[in-house]
């Protein structure tokens, strides 16, 4: 028999709505004649083929960890998570099976900068205002609005995201800054007009109009948005994050916000999920919230597909796997 492959598609997972389709499955198909694939919503409907599954595909975030299948799955050698982030999966019981982890990376980055370019146009444009204004029927022109052209968006994370995001941005006049460990030239820093050294993200934080976060979550990134450098944003400037809701201390920016130490905020994850009824943060006129959505595309389970093939072909060839999760750092 061929490889045998189980793949996890929770139906309550946020990405329920754009589902594995068969054509996914014929994706997989067709490249890999012999596999066996059983696409499953419930763990339960798939711990059948547990003894049997070599691979399980599933998704690291916001899922329960499919324990039960992981304990009778004892010929499983690797598990593929659809999503870029693993930290839901990353439990003893999964890290203790010693298999590779591996995730999906390389197709964030489109969706994810649309959705920060539509951050930083509505609050340039005044948006926030205005909508609720409509929500008055109120006809008022208020002054206060921008233009994006040669304004500094720093850029904290510059992964494949973050340089998506910094392409689209210089495409609209916009100029980058972003923090670089060393070496001018290096290929994660060409694309960015102002390079600062780790040493000086104050600086680079004080000249920033928009303040993009693109930041996997780690002990190193946890609340990596202090009081301090909430600080030292200019009073006009945003802060974006669509990383994880862990790196902005979510209290110290309310406070700051209602301070006015920065002008207003574009958050699409949260410190946590989904954001409590009861979080200031709702009130506030001057923050933009989407429910973890920035990643979300038509195309995105057919390009999490075809990077899970890519997988699969090197798995078969015992070649090194794609994207491999270090339990350590937790991405
Ligand atoms: C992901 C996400 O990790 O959308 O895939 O946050």
């Amino acid at each position: 028999m061929g490889t045998v492959i189980g793949i996890l598609h929770k139906q309550n997972h946020r990405y329920a709505d754009r589902s594995i389709a068969e054509r996914h499955l014929d994706m997989v198909r067709q490249r890999f004649p012999g596999a066996k694939i059983v696409l499953a919503e419930k763990e339960t409907d798939l711990i059948r083929e547990a003894p049997d599954a070599q691979v399980l595909v599933t998704w690291g975030l916001l899922i329960e960890p499919p324990l039960d299948f992981c304990r009778k799955a004892v010929n499983l050698e690797w598990i593929h998570t659809l999503s870029a982030g693993v930290e839901s999966l990353l439990v003893p019981e999964v890290i203790g099976l010693g298999i590779p982890v591996t995730c999906t990376k390389g197709i964030h980055g489109l969706p994810i900068s649309d959705h920060v370019l539509s951050f930083i146009l509505s609050f340039s444009r005044g948006l926030p205002r205005f909508f609720v204004q409509k929500n008055q029927r109120k006809w008022a022109r208020f002054p206060s609005v921008d233009e994006v052209s040669g304004k500094i968006v720093a850029i904290i994370g510059m992964g494949s995201i973050g340089r998506e995001i910094a392409r689209k941005c210089r495409a609209l006049d916009m100029r980058v800054a972003a923090i670089t460990r060393n070496a001018m030239g290096k290929p994660e820093v060409q694309g960015v007009d102002f390079l600062f050294g780790p040493d000086q993200v104050a600086e680079m934080l004080s000249i920033a109009d928009y303040v993009v976060l693109a930041l996997p979550l780690t002990a190193a990134t946890r609340h990596y948005m202090n009081r301090e450098k909430l600080a030292v944003m200019k009073k006009t400037a945003v802060l974006i994050n669509i990383g994880r809701g862990g790196s902005v201390d979510e209290k110290e920016l309310v406070i700051a916000l209602k301070e006015g130490k920065l002008a207003g905020a574009g958050l699409d994850v949260f410190e946590q999920e989904p954001l409590p009824a009861d979080s200031p943060l709702w009130e506030m006129e001057n923050v933009i919230i989407t429910p973890h959505t920035a990643a979300l595309s038509p195309y995105y389970i057919d390009r999490a597909m075809e990077v899970f093939c890519q997988n699969l072909a090197r798995f078969q060839a015992g070649e090194p796997l794609l994207y491999l999760v270090d339990p350590e750092k937790g991405y």
